[in-house]
């Protein structure tokens, strides 16, 4: 089981089909340091490889943060010429396994989440945060640039402009400004309680259907629209020969709940 795996910075927790992924180094707000990078892409492919997951929430330990960011004083000692963009590359690795997960990945934002930590919860499928939340970017004030992926995701998330003004000014916001530019979608005083009930909503759905929608969106997103329209073709031929769509529309026309097998 999932759970019974020994990490030194993360903890798994499996409640039936809804496993709980947990940055835990609360005595550095949990930060991003190369052991952690690795874990997490670790973790994301062995979630990945497990058919009793239907649904992800990473979270951070301590109610004081998320992620406050990549590790600094890890940072500050790395040496060689090849140390920051390795140490980049190695980040983006673990954002880009979690978010090539073919099952739903929520974000529950209980504190700060800074730098390569709003990174972190930008390769997830949905944020939501607490309204104690404070999201920003604020590598250039460290004389970076967000190296996590975070100048691609956030904006092909929020636009340009929005991402922009929150990577050069490196200011903080909170969770209602983060909600009103679509950066998180819900507002909850418990995210991770909100976020167990968004993941129940999620996986009473087809678990095939969840994963291709998942697919066209990341696909479509790195292409232009015509590619990314006969992307959604070719998932939606998949989708329309599988059992699960039997079953969904033998279900509404039988007026009952579907039972989704996963085929
Ligand atoms: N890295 C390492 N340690 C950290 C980090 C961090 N990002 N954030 C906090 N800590 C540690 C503190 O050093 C402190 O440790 P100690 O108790 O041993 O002194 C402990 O956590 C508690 O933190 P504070 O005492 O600072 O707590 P405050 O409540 O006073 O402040 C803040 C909270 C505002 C969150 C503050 O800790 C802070 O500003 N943290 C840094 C935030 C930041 O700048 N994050 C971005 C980091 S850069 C980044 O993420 C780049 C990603 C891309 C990298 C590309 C790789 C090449």
């Amino acid at each position: 089981r999932l759970d019974e795996m020994e990490f030194e910075n993360l903890t798994i927790d499996q409640h039936g089909p809804i496993a709980v992924l947990t940055v835990n180094r609360p005595g550095a707000l949990n930060a991003l340091n190369g052991t952690t990078l690795s874990e997490l892409a670790m973790a994301a492919e062995m979630i990945a490889n497990d058919p009793e997951v239907g649904a992800l929430i990473l979270t951070g330990a301590g109610d004081k943060a998320f992620v406050a960011g990549a590790d600094i004083s890890e940072l500050a000692g790395l040496e060689g010429p090849f140390a920051g963009r390795d140490m980049s590359l190695l980040g983006q690795d673990a954002m880009t396994q979690i978010s090539n997960l073919p099952i739903p990945v929520i974000a529950a934002i209980g504190g700060y989440a800074l730098g390569g930590g709003l990174e972190l919860a930008l390769c997830c499928d949905i944020r939501i945060a607490s309204p104690r939340a404070r999201m920003g970017l604020p590598e250039v004030t460290l004389g970076l640039l967000p190296g996590f992926a975070g100048t691609q995701r956030l904006p092909r998330l929020i636009g340009a402009g929005r991402a922009l003004d929150l990577m050069l000014t490196a200011r903080q916001i909170g969770a209602e400004e983060a909600l009103s530019m679509g950066l998180v979608n819900y507002v909850a005083d418990d995210p991770l309680q909100k976020a167990r009930e968004v993941a129940e909503q999620i996986i009473k759905n087809g678990p095939l259907a969840i994963s291709l929608v998942k697919e066209a969106v990341r696909r479509g997103l790195a292409t232009d629209l015509e590619a990314g329209m006969e992307i959604e073709a070719d998932l939606f031929g998949m989708a329309f020969a599988t059992s699960d769509f039997k079953e969904g529309t033998r279900a509404f026309l039988e007026k009952r709940k579907p039972e989704f097998r996963g085929e």
